[in-house]
């Protein structure tokens, strides 16, 4: 039992939901290490939404919003961290779940599966006829209704060529990862150096405010992002972190 007051409470209860994801046979045994890696970096970033990456998440929601065929990926650490929140991010844009992973296994597919929609899910991809060109591994399966047939695609959480296929198929990706020199940070449209339990809500919540905005105005949100710019934002403002030291 961890108590609330211990000074690192809520990085410690989101290592647990990642244990018990795994308990489960929801999340991978590759998903703690994840996790870990994950975790050094937001130590990086003061384990907080950065300005840079707020600004992202409001670029997110302004992409999903424009979106014609949005579609939210889940992997084995998200659906453990926020599968109540995705679902309700999806439920914002309009955008269906589609889970999607890179240890695949039907068994585990099936599992997240039933998980999701226990919690309300009722927006899912769940086919796995269409296959992502230029991907050797599992993770190239996908729904020919869903990632497929997606222009806009958020991909939280993953370090593979994935990103940069789907890139290649001219979709655009929207990427959530605490590493900002990952490859899938790299080639991303928009990439979030933010925790996926902050980066999620903090979507929402900016889609919710953007909904009444009108396609122009939206366009221009987007067309002032620059990614290179976000990343080296991102970039400096670890190494403030670390030059306070
Ligand atoms: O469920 P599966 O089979 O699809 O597998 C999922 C994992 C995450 C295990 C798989 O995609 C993988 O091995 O990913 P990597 O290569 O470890 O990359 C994960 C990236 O996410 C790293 O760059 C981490 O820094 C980052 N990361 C980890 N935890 C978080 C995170 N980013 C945001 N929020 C987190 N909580």
């Amino acid at each position: 039992m961890i108590p609330k007051s211990h000074p690192r409470y809520v990085s410690l209860m989101t290592r647990e939901l990642i244990v018990e994801g795994v308990r489960k046979g929801i999340t991978s045994t590759q998903g703690l290490i994840a996790q870990g890696r994950g975790e050094a970096f937001d130590y990086l970033i003061g384990e907080k939404s950065t300005q840079s990456a707020l600004a992202a998440e409001k670029v997110a929601a302004a992409q999903l919003l424009l979106a014609k065929r949005p579609v939210i990926s889940v992997n084995g650490n998200v659906a453990a961290l926020v599968p109540a929140e995705l679902i309700k991010l999806g439920e914002i844009v309009n955008a269906p779940l589609e889970v999607n992973l890179f240890h695949r296994t039907q068994e585990r597919v099936d599992k997240i599966i039933k998980h999701l929609l226990s919690l309300g899910a009722q927006n899912l991809c769940t086919g796995s006829d269409a296959l992502i060109p230029g991907i050797d591994h599992e993770r190239s399966k996908v729904d020919s209704k869903g990632i497929f047939y997606s222009d806009v695609v958020l991909v939280p959480l993953e370090d593979g060529d994935r990103c940069k296929a789907l890139v290649g198929m001219n979709k655009t990706v929207i990427a959530i990862d605490l590493n900002p020199l990952s490859r899938t940070a790299q080639c991303a449209n928009v990439t979030i150096v933010d925790n996926i339990i902050r980066a999620v809500p903090n979507i929402s919540k900016f889609a919710g405010e953007l909904k009444g905005l009108s396609k122009e105005e939206l366009k221009e949100i987007i067309r002032e992002h620059d990614n290179k710019e976000t990343l080296s934002f991102a970039l400096n403002e670890m190494k403030k972190t670390l030059d306070l030291l």
